[in-house]
């Protein structure tokens, strides 16, 4: 028989959090979940999980707490004894990082060491397990392609450089200290749960509520940037597999595949029946409807970024042979399913309204 583990992760109420918390369940942990208290609800995308805490062995345990405050995370892992730790929680927005930089560093970068030495102070070294959310942004400014574990790193955001640390402070505390502390350096990935203000949420919520005529038009930065985009169910599967390694490492996990912001746009609303005809340069350039000639798509400078991440395509060769991972879904496969989400999320919202 084997025995039930335990895990612990920050940032359950994400994108990651809540495929990860799934998953975990699925495989018979019991799952601890640190959210931080908000004066709205903040478990949206926990509901189908959540559990009434007065129920009797409950498996899904959620907790108060934030990354910034260390005696709260050391009470929780005294209190959990996790054998695996996800630290998920971050300030994860690029451009907002720009405008919230000392918090993204104490939230990204310090909340590593918070947990790290969580471990250390508890003398949980030998039994607890790390997961480090690491980011392809790391790469920021790319001195080789595709990107690799050995790529030289160069933050282009507060947002890239407060993950440097925290990717730099879970490799010490492996060496320094023998915690089997491990850095996924995922590529980006989506899905129907990614947050609103990400490009890609941006574009399918946009595209159906467009042809649902519940918007006039998307505005959109800079459409030129190419990125790696996977699926969030097949990435935090591979969070999981480099836990379950003897020996800790790092590894890059990506589909091998990039794509524009454009591109994507044109893949997004031809799902809902609409082609895109791009017109003009710079600025002043549109998306169009093929068919109508309206102007659907307008660039906004607002959304560019004051240093920018242009490309970034990932090379997973070392987690395919070590870890026997594999993304499942296409790009294709991933902004149907996005695009068909939104729309049947704003329909049920119009249905609600209308009542
Ligand atoms: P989300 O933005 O969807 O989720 C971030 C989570 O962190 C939320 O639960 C949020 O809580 C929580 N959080 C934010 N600040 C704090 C804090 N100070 N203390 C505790 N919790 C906090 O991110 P994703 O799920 O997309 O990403 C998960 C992790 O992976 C992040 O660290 C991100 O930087 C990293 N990453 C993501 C990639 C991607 O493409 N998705 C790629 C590479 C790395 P709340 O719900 O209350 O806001
Ligand atoms: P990214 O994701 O910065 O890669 O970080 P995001 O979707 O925000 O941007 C991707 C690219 O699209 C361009 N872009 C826009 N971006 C946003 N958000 N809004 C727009 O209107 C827009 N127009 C164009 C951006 O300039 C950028 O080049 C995500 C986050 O999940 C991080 O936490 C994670 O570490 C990385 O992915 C890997």
């Amino acid at each position: 028989m084997t025995l039930q583990k335990t895990a612990l992760i920050t940032g359950v109420t994400g994108q990651d959090g809540a495929y990860l918390s799934r998953f975990l369940l699925d495989k018979g942990y019991v799952v601890h979940g640190v959210k931080r208290r908000s004066s709205s609800f903040n478990t949206g995308r926990i509901e189908g999980i959540y559990q009434d805490p007065h129920e009797e062995d409950a498996h899904f345990i959620l907790h108060y707490g934030d990354l910034t405050d260390a005696t709260n995370l050391i009470r929780i892992m005294q209190e959990v004894q996790p054998d695996e730790v996800y630290n998920l929680g971050a300030q994860s927005h690029v451009k907002v990082s720009f405008e919230t930089p000392e918090y993204t560093a104490n939230s990204d970068a310090l909340g590593a060491l918070r947990l790290l030495e969580a471990i250390r102070i508890l003398g949980l070294e030998k039994k607890t397990r790390f997961y480090q959310a690491s980011t392809s942004e790391l790469y920021g400014l790319v001195q080789e392609v595709p990107q690799k574990e050995s790529t030289p790193f160069y933050p282009r955001s507060p947002y890239a450089a407060a993950k440097l640390y925290a990717y730099w402070i879970a490799v010490n505390y492996r060496e320094a200290y023998g915690i089997h502390a491990s850095n996924g350096i995922l590529f980006n990935h989506e899905s129907p749960l990614r947050g609103e203000t990400f490009v890609t949420r941006k574009i399918t919520r946009a595209a159906a509520a467009i042809s649902l005529g519940q918007q006039e038009k998307l505005y959109l930065g800079n459409i030129d940037a190419q990125r790696d985009w996977g699926h969030a169910r097949d990435f935090i599967e591979g969070m999981w597999m480099m836990l379950q390694q003897d020996q800790a490492d790092d590894y890059v996990l990506a589909t091998g595949m990039m794509t524009s912001v454009r591109r994507f746009v044109e893949m997004a609303f031809a799902h809902c029946g609409t082609d895109i005809e791009w017109q003009g340069e710079g600025i002043e350039e549109r998306g169009l409807c093929a068919r109508t000639g309206r102007s659907l798509i307008e660039i906004d400078p607002r959304y560019f970024r004051p240093s920018e991440v242009n490309e970034l395509l990932g090379d997973a060769s070392k987690a395919r042979q070590k870890l026997g991972w594999e993304p499942k879904t296409s790009l294709e496969a991933l902004v149907q399913e996005m695009v068909q989400a939104d729309l049947e999320g704003l329909q049920e919202y119009r249905v609600l309204e209308d009542a």
